[in-house]
């Protein structure tokens, strides 16, 4: 099975709702870029690269294009057998952007699935469940606003909810996760994510005034310095996310100590091969973890919902997917949804989602 054609299709994927709000930033649109690779025996096999708007991490949906038009004419020819072997090829032709090469990766998976008639998670090494959890994620809000939403999504069945903070006072910071605990209470766990947006002294204030609420702590500052002062002066557990910027930075920080679990994305990561790495150094150090990404389609869905297939329950802090942020599905016949705050995990062969024919229009390039 060779790589004959290789199209990228981009596609706007519209915030329901109107504004998704972050300390970081605030987005109202995000920029998919698709990749489905044409094999000489008629298979075709998709990825997606979705960056959240150029701010939230060193990516956006531009560079991603770029890289790939790096890649891409370099793949034509190759034989889908060895995903080493594609991604040498892949590095041979661009140094890093796994951003990029993450929606490579997906689409070669998703061949080599079909082409052996199993599902992704098979590949990834074996799926321990055929339902993982989701997560409700509470953008920046009023603290009687997110309280209300939280309880509600609670009711729906969502597990564990991250509740978002920072870019404003620390009272009213502090305010929101008094009144979503008051809400939910036990019934779901919570993470409190600032998106880099706390100062270390903002930080260690929050979590004083906090103090009796289980939660985690997720990304509160900018640099993985800074939340590496945060060591044995704060008292909630801290969980990096956006820090985790490559295989390196999650090896490093697990090493010096200073992650009790992640917030991964997999195309961040650099695809789900990648991500399988994390997931077992991970799994050695029983340090949890989610697999999300930072937005997308039903392709990114289902990538992110295989491989949290894979991580044993207990640590697995659930799949994050834009669903309930945006209208539609790439895949009307079998898309990737939530329910009752939970994802089944797609059993058919590859990744098990493709987008409608003609829904992306004209491809914005072919190889
Ligand atoms: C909740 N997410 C997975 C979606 C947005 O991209 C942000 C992200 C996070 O945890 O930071
Ligand atoms: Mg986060």
């Amino acid at each position: 099975m060779r790589i004959e054609r290789i199209n990228i299709y981009t596609t706007a994927l519209p915030v329901k709702g109107g504004v998704y709000r972050m300390a970081s930033d605030n987005v109202e649109s995000l920029d998919s870029t698709l990749v489905e690779i044409v094999t000489n025996d008629g298979l075709t096999g998709w990825g997606e690269t979705c960056p959240i708007g150029p701010v939230y991490q060193p990516h956006h949906a531009l560079g991603a294009r770029a890289a790939i038009a790096e890649i891409a004419p370099g793949l034509i020819g190759s034989e889908i057998a060895s995903i080493r072997l594609l991604a040498k090829r892949m590095d041979e032709r661009l140094n890093g952007h796994g951003y990029a090469k993450a929606a490579f990766d997906m689409a070669f998976l998703d061949l080599l699935g079909q082409r052996l008639a199993v599902p992704v998670s098979t590949l990834l090494g074996g799926a321990l469940t055929d339902r993982v959890p989701a997560y409700y994620s509470l953008i920046v809000g009023s603290p009687e606003e997110t309280a209300r939403i939280a309880a509600d999504k609670v009711k729906a069945g969502y597990p564990r909810l991250q509740v978002k903070i920072g870019g404003r006072d620390l009272e009213e910071d502090v305010a929101t996760v008094h009144k979503v605990w008051e809400a939910v209470g036990y019934k779901a766990r919570i993470a409190v994510d600032g998106n880099r947006g706390l100062t270390v002294a903002s930080a260690i204030h929050l979590d004083r005034l906090c103090q009796a609420i289980p939660f985690v702590f997720e990304q509160p500052c900018n640099t993985m310095d800074e939340v590496a002062t945060l060591k044995g002066r704060v008292t909630h557990p801290v969980y990096l996310d956006e820090n985790t910027e490559d295989q390196n930075a999650v090896l490093r920080a697990i090493s010096l100590g200073i992650a009790d679990g992640f917030g991964f994305k997999v195309t961040r990561l650099g695809g789900l091969t990648k991500m399988t790495t994390v997931r077992d150094l991970c799994a050695i150090r029983s340090l949890p973890h989610s697999c999300d990404d930072a937005w997308g389609g039903d392709i990114i869905a289902a990538a992110c919902v295989h491989l949290a297939a894979t991580v044993e329950p207990r640590r697995m802090e659930g799949a994050w997917i834009a669903q309930e942020y945006i209208d539609g599905h790439f895949d009307q016949k079998n898309p990737v949804v939530i329910e009752k705050g939970h994802i089944a995990v797609p059993q058919r062969p590859g990744l098990g989602v493709k987008p409608e024919p003609g829904m992306l229009g004209k491809p914005v390039a072919t190889y």
